[in-house]
């Protein structure tokens, strides 16, 4: 990563060396001296409140020794002599400063002739007159108390606002947060991220490398009359390579590139949200052409609330009005392209989805099978793999990872041979990652008794015997009852990529997680609490099945669920009949599938017990041990049929059977 710097402006090229105008060094001083103004003025002294007939007392019998009058607040503090330390209701004998009494006075002019009085009584009886001194109020004690709380705030307000504007490096402190805060690639400041590192992803770069064109070529498009697009939402789950497009647009086209994440608008005053706006793109317009990113835009770009007065956010509101207007105000931006990244495009506020503004959206979805072999490529690169790696059988496992999960994949990997002392990094080594990224790690140690390890056994097999006898169950990969994260056993499968899930799949699907309570109770006549992730996961689809896919009897095509999470807020959509009905709807389905996997796994007894016997023996058995007890699928996958072609063609046993060290 390059530096970060907060000012980008031409003229004034980081200035390193700038003095900045509160030092946080001053702070502390500050608050130092005020503390040690604090500590002088207390001294260690004692002040004893009297009132006027007790302190006369005091000055008569001789216990004071010096009297300080204060004309202007109109009170006398007595300073105690030794005498006077004893006539005190409090120890002294342990306080080092002086002890003073102090009491209100009648009136200035009476003081006078009272101590002439007192000290001619004194004298009379052979003690010591007491001196007497004149103060005029002690103005800077008194200032100090009275502005002392608000200086104080001020410099706290500094501080925090300083807190708050990003660290205060570069300096301008509260001056500055009106600044955007992007960070600027342009020929001095280079990403070397190109297209070439960005593996698959083939129709968001086509796309994206038109707006590279846009930039690099405008007169080829407005000649004929066309406009140039003013902006592109990137979209799509975290860990796909959003934000790595955007690098690569950066380090192919040569504009210049700002580049800012949403929540850096974001801050606790108000305003400050649109002046940034306003201030990125006065940069972006002083650099065109170029290319504006926004990562994360669903920070400002969220939907604005219906209602005006019901917990809106009018900060967050004015900073995206601000970034509509600016898009695609009466100004001209012309050669700057905003480009942004979201996961959640339908969030966004319709009005920044229209045309002007982000009038194209770039899908950039979960790899596919072919894709995560180029990214496996890519990934592989940097790596010391042995020669025949397979590398379609780890895209084949790998379904549903993200590029980033794949990344993760690969290093991991890497790091258990190291660990195995291997010089080159093998397929189990990456299996063994896939497992430590889906499962968690693996804990060996846990200490699991036999009667735990036949129940536990029976619940694996429970499930690997209903996928494999259902016609949507999972292509299954391997059965472990060897404890992992926070499971104590689990079926692994090799999840085929589907676009449309047939009502029968789910079903299957729900059957094949009811599989292992269903197996506890057949074959142990008891239940236990394991099962709580499957039911979960269980429920959840029958919920959907019937609330958001119409699938159910009851209530056929009807879809209550809000896909852009704003329409009902509190309220349900539907009414509390219907609520009763979904309910029981969810209730019927699932006891459906309890019945069937019970069913089933009551005809195939005898399997499924072999089964077990094997996963208590073993530990971890695989697609092929299960299919020996089981027989062929009847509805082979794609995924099971390249298992067996590869077995026949090469005359090895599949990966999968790599026996885990
Ligand atoms: C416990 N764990 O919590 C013990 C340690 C029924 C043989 N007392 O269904 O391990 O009981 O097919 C993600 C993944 C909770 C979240 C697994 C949350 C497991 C797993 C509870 C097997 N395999 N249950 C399974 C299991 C358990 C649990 C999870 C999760 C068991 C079962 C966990
Ligand atoms: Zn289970």
């Amino acid at each position: 990563m390059p530096p970060r710097s907060n000012n980008n402006r031409p003229g004034t090229p980081g200035n390193p060396g700038r003095k900045p105008m509160f030092n946080m060094y001053w702070m502390y001083a500050l608050i130092i001296l005020s503390l040690l103004a604090l500590y002088y003025f207390q001294d260690g002294s004692h002040t004893e409140k009297v009132n006027w007939t007790r302190f006369e007392e005091l000055a008569e019998t001789g216990c004071i020794s010096t009297i300080i009058i204060d004309k202007q607040s109109e009170d006398a503090e007595g300073i105690l002599n030794e005498k006077g330390r004893k006539q005190i209701p409090i120890n002294t004998d342990a306080m080092e400063g002086d002890i003073k009494v102090v009491t209100d006075i009648p009136s200035s002019s009476v003081i006078s002739e009272k101590i002439d009085e007192w000290n001619a009584t004194l004298a009379s009886g052979g003690m010591k007159p007491m001196t007497v001194e004149y103060e005029k109020g002690s103005n800077f004690t008194q200032l100090f108390w009275y502005f002392g709380p608000f200086v104080l705030l001020i410099l706290f307000w500094v501080f925090m606002s300083r807190r708050m504007s990003g660290g205060g490096s570069g300096g301008g402190g509260i001056f500055s947060v009106g600044k955007s805060k992007a960070t600027l690639f342009d020929k001095n400041n280079k990403t070397n991220v190109t297209f070439k590192d960005v593996a698959g992803l083939a129709e968001a770069k086509v796309e994206i490398e038109e707006i590279v064109e846009f930039l690099k070529n405008p007169q080829r498009y407005t000649e004929l009359g066309a406009k140039i697009p003013k902006g592109a939402l990137l979209v799509g789950p975290p860990g796909t390579g959003k934000t790595l497009l955007a690098k690569a647009v950066a380090g192919e086209a040569n504009v210049p590139f700002l580049s800012m994440s949403g929540s850096d608008f974001v801050e606790m005053f108000v305003g400050v949200g649109a002046a940034r706006v306003r201030d990125l793109f006065k940069q972006a317009k002083e650099k065109a052409p170029c290319i504006v990113f926004i990562d994360e835009i669903d920070a400002v770009g969220r939907a604005r609330g219906k209602n005006p007065n019901m917990g809106s956010n009018d900060e967050r509101e004015n900073t995206l009005n601000q970034m509509l207007t600016e898009m695609d105000g009466f100004g001209t931006n012309n050669g700057v392209i905003v480009l942004a990244a979201t996961n959640r495009a339908d969030m966004l506020d319709k009005a920044l989805l229209r045309p002007g503004r982000f009038d194209r959206q770039i899908y950039v979805d979960l790899p596919e099978l072919t894709d995560r072999m180029e990214i496996f490529n890519v990934h592989l690169r940097h790596l010391k793999v042995v020669p025949d790696l397979d590398i379609e059988q780890l895209a084949r496992q790998t379904q549903g990872f993200s590029g980033a999960d794949i990344a993760n994949v690969c290093n991991e990997a890497a790091l258990i041979a190291a660990r195995n002392n291997k010089k080159t990094v093998e397929y189990s080594d990456f299996m063994g990652a896939i497992d430590r990224i889906v499962g968690g790690l693996e804990k060996r140690s846990r200490v699991i008794t036999d009667e735990e390890k036949f129940s536990i056994a029976t619940h694996e097999a429970g499930h690997a015997t209903i996928t494999w006898m259902t016609q949507y169950g999972n292509p299954l990969v391997k059965v472990t009852i060897v404890p992992r994260g926070r499971a104590l056993g689990a079926a692994w499968y090799a999840p085929e990529a589907r676009q449309i899930i047939p009502t029968q799949a789910l079903l299957d699907t729900m059957c094949g997680l009811l599989a292992g309570r269903a197996a506890e109770e057949v074959f142990l006549g008891q239940i236990g609490t394991g099962a709580s992730d499957d039911l979960e996961r269980t429920t959840k689809i029958a919920r959907s099945l019937v609330i958001m896919y119409g699938m159910s009897d009851k209530l056929p095509n009807l879809n209550y669920n809000d896909s852009t999470g704003q329409e009902y807020g509190f309220t349900k959509p539907f009414s509390e009949e219907t609520a009763r009905i979904i309910d029981e709807e969810v209730a019927r389905i699932i006891n459906e599938q309890y019945e069937r996997a019970k069913e089933i796994l009551r005809k195939y007894a005898a399997q499924h017990n072999k089964i077990r016997d094997l996963l208590v023996e073993r530990e971890v058995i695989y697609h092929d041990d299960v299919q020996e007890i089981l027989g062929p699928r009847k509805w082979k996958s794609r995924t099971d049929e390249i298992m067996e072609l590869n077995r026949k063609e090469a005359g090895t046993p599949p990966p999968f059977s790599t026996p885990e060290k």
